[in-house]
């Protein structure tokens, strides 16, 4: 017992389960991913706990109890309310799993209309960094982005080499960078504060290399930055 206690603790130290960014969300997109994540841990929650309860139940009514050693228990074939029930439960489990994932993914896909107009950032991966063009300013920026907070964000993805996968995952969506191939990953930060990001997708020798800084700032900060950003691309 005591060698069992010892390791369930020692593994949930080593897992490092202190802090998962994906379940501590600060953009819309993510908030929205951690809603079906959690549907999906409570639907499993249940089918867990009805499977495991059977299983106890039945270990202890069906065990072989003293004197009837040499019984041979009664052969049954098919229970048609049984077979249809583990048809009809599992495909309820599917639909009440399908119609928000659909949904959600429908929903961040959708372009963000003239009114809220995002700012648009182009990011190029390439082994091994990230550079990130603002357009509307005309500025690049190397392994660290800047975002506005609470301003809708358009990223324009693609690669100069090979297949890169651009994630924040406190901020949510995370999708591949492909050479000759334009992506659009849309999200929002809600919080200011700075987020890792990284490549998802194991693209060379020095893949866990490739993580940028997310630096998410209020409109006066943000626009300090683009203005010192310009002037340093005046000089260079
Ligand atoms: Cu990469």
């Amino acid at each position: 017992m005591k060698r069992v206690l010892t390791f369930i603790v020692t593994a949930c130290i080593l897992s490092g389960c202190s802090s998962i960014a994906v379940l501590n969300p600060k953009g819309t997109a993510g908030e929205k991913q951690l809603d079906l994540l959690l549907l999906s841990l409570l639907l499993m929650g249940i089918v867990l706990a009805v499977v495991f309860t059977l299983f106890v139940r039945f270990l202890i009514k069906y065990r072989e109890k003293p004197g009837e050693e040499n019984e041979f228990p009664i052969q049954t074939a098919g229970n048609k309310k049984l077979e249809i029930s583990w048809i009809v439960v599992p495909f309820i489990i599917i639909i009440v799993l399908a119609i928000p994932t659909f949904a959600t993914t429908y929903e961040l896909d959708e372009p963000y209309t003239n009114d809220k107009k995002p700012l648009i950032i182009e990011v190029t991966g390439e082994q091994f960094q990230w550079s990130f063009y603002y357009p509307e300013y005309g500025i690049t920026s190397t392994d660290e982005l800047r975002l506005p907070v609470n301003r809708p964000i358009s990223f324009k993805l693609t690669s100069n080499d090979v297949i890169h996968s651009f994630w924040i995952p406190q901020l949510g969506g995370k999708r591949d960078a492909l050479p000759g191939k334009e992506n659009t990953l849309r999200l929002k930060a809600l919080e200011t504060g700075t987020y890792d990001g990284k490549c998802a997708e194991l693209c060379g020798a020095e893949h866990a290399l490739m993580t940028f800084d997310t630096i998410v700032e209020n409109k006066t900060n943000f626009s300090k930055w683009i203005e010192n950003m310009k002037d340093g691309e005046k000089d260079g």
